[in-house]
């Protein structure tokens, strides 16, 4: 059975995480409302895998009987200067994961909670990932420029990210059942 301080702290991560899908989403819309719904097909697809994240974290407090707890998500920024400025937003946020899941792991290595380590560990990876994955980003539209030929070339681009789901009856840790 998961303890009291670790499922608190991993309910306060299913916030964060859907905080998170709530973000990209409010960014999808903002890059919809101006045409670029290449950007925006990036987003929804960041949303989804927000999503699965914290299906992952919600599944991890469950099956280890503990009790996932909802709480309330705040109302995200609805708009941007730019395409360069959203995605340094998003950066940001990333950063801010990255210290809420490094804070999850000094949590269980205090709790010997060794089931929750092996847990967090995919998140230790994917959080390279998420950061790696918006730099990218950043960098090709400093590259294109801001307006015009250049930024459509971005948002067709951005356009052909596909969401790719998890495997079937993975388990909370993320590995195929
Ligand atoms: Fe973007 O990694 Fe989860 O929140």
């Amino acid at each position: 059975m998961i303890k009291k301080r670790m499922q608190d702290a991993m309910n306060d991560q299913i916030q964060h995480e859907l905080g998170s899908a709530y973000l990209y989403l409010a960014m999808a819309a903002d890059f919809h409302a101006k045409g670029l719904d290449g950007m925006a097909q990036w987003m929804e697809v960041q949303t989804q895998e927000e999503t699965v994240h914290a299906m992952r974290f919600f599944r991890h407090v469950d099956e280890r009987n503990g009790r996932v707890e909802l709480k309330v998500l705040a109302a995200p920024q609805k708009e941007w200067a730019s395409p360069l400025a959203a995605f340094e937003a998003a950066y940001e946020h990333e950063q801010f994961i990255t210290a809420r899941i490094d804070e999850l792991v000094k949590v269980a290595r205090e709790e010997n909670d060794n089931a929750a380590l092996m847990m967090l560990q995919w998140f230790v990876n994917e959080q390279i990932e998420e950061e790696a994955n918006v730099t990218k980003v950043i960098d090709l539209l400093k590259l294109v420029g801001g307006t015009g030929q250049g930024l459509l070339m971005a948002d067709r681009e951005l356009g052909t990210r596909v969401f790719v789901p998890p495997p079937a009856g993975a388990d909370a840790a993320g590995a195929p059942a």
